[in-house]
């Protein structure tokens, strides 16, 4: 009975897990890296972007840097005086921490105007919508609810083995 429950609970597990699908990391500019001469729009515009995902700007250590601006400093290129990403190492991370519109730019005098800018959009991670109830509910469940209904559910499974047993 323990074999059989063990295994139930590990069907429920696998079968919710595409559902809380891993957190992407994406090397902005891809082979290209973070440089000059690259066009941002077209590399991120294929692309959907999470919460959770991650940035990684590439680039030789000291050849460029990546500024966090606002959407008026990213249009006019304008270098914020703070750094908001900490060090620049040439292998810069940013976690997508929220949604909205994100902008980035190298604060390189001329990089920015030259290209080096990158606007982004961060989504809310969810599960793509499908036409029955449970499936919308589904997609619409966080991945903390999503977590509390496997709780919920093995939890469910556990108790009906146990009365199985009793019988
Ligand atoms: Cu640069």
């Amino acid at each position: 009975m323990a074999v059989h429950r063990s295994l139930v609970n590990f069907a429920i597990v696998a079968l919710m897990s595409p559902v809380i699908s891993s957190a992407m990391e994406y090397i902005v500019g891809g082979d290209d890296g973070w440089k000059l001469g690259v066009k941002y729009d077209d590399w991120a515009k294929d692309k959907q972007f999470f919460v959770g995902d991650t940035l990684v700007f590439k680039y030789k250590g000291g050849d460029h840097n990546v500024y966090k601006v606002a959407g008026d400093e990213f249009k006019s290129c304008t270098v914020p005086s703070n750094n908001s990403l900490g060090s620049f190492t040439g292998n810069d991370t940013i976690k997508l921490a929220n949604t909205g519109t994100k902008w980035y730019i190298c604060g390189i005098s001329g990089h920015c105007d030259g290209g080096m800018k990158l606007k982004i959009t961060v989504l809310d991670r969810a599960p793509a919508p499908a036409p029955s109830t449970a499936s919308t509910l589904f997609a619409k469940a966080t991945g903390f609810h999503v977590l509390l209904g496997m709780i919920f559910a093995v939890a469910l499974i556990e108790a009906f083995s146990f009365m199985g047993e009793m019988i």
